[in-house]
């Protein structure tokens, strides 16, 4: 079990929220998504470590992008 913390910008409401918690809960071996709107981070928990690319994918395709 794998936990990371990564930091999402543009998340302003509720609806941000959602849409980053459903792209990343997609992604194969995710077990927990935790977004966290007023620090603008996505804690997700996986049974391996993810590829931080598709991470990265994953918060694109909901619109956000991950800060580096
Ligand atoms: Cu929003």
């Amino acid at each position: 079990m794998t936990t990371t913390t990564y930091s999402v910008s543009g998340m302003t409401c509720g609806h941000c929220v959602s849409a980053v918690t459903e792209e990343l809960s997609k992604l194969d071996g995710v077990t927990e998504v935790q977004v966290d709107l007023a620090a603008g981070t996505a804690t997700v928990t996986s049974d391996q470590p993810l590829d931080g690319e598709a991470v990265r994918a994953a918060v694109d395709e909901a619109g956000y992008e991950v800060a580096s």
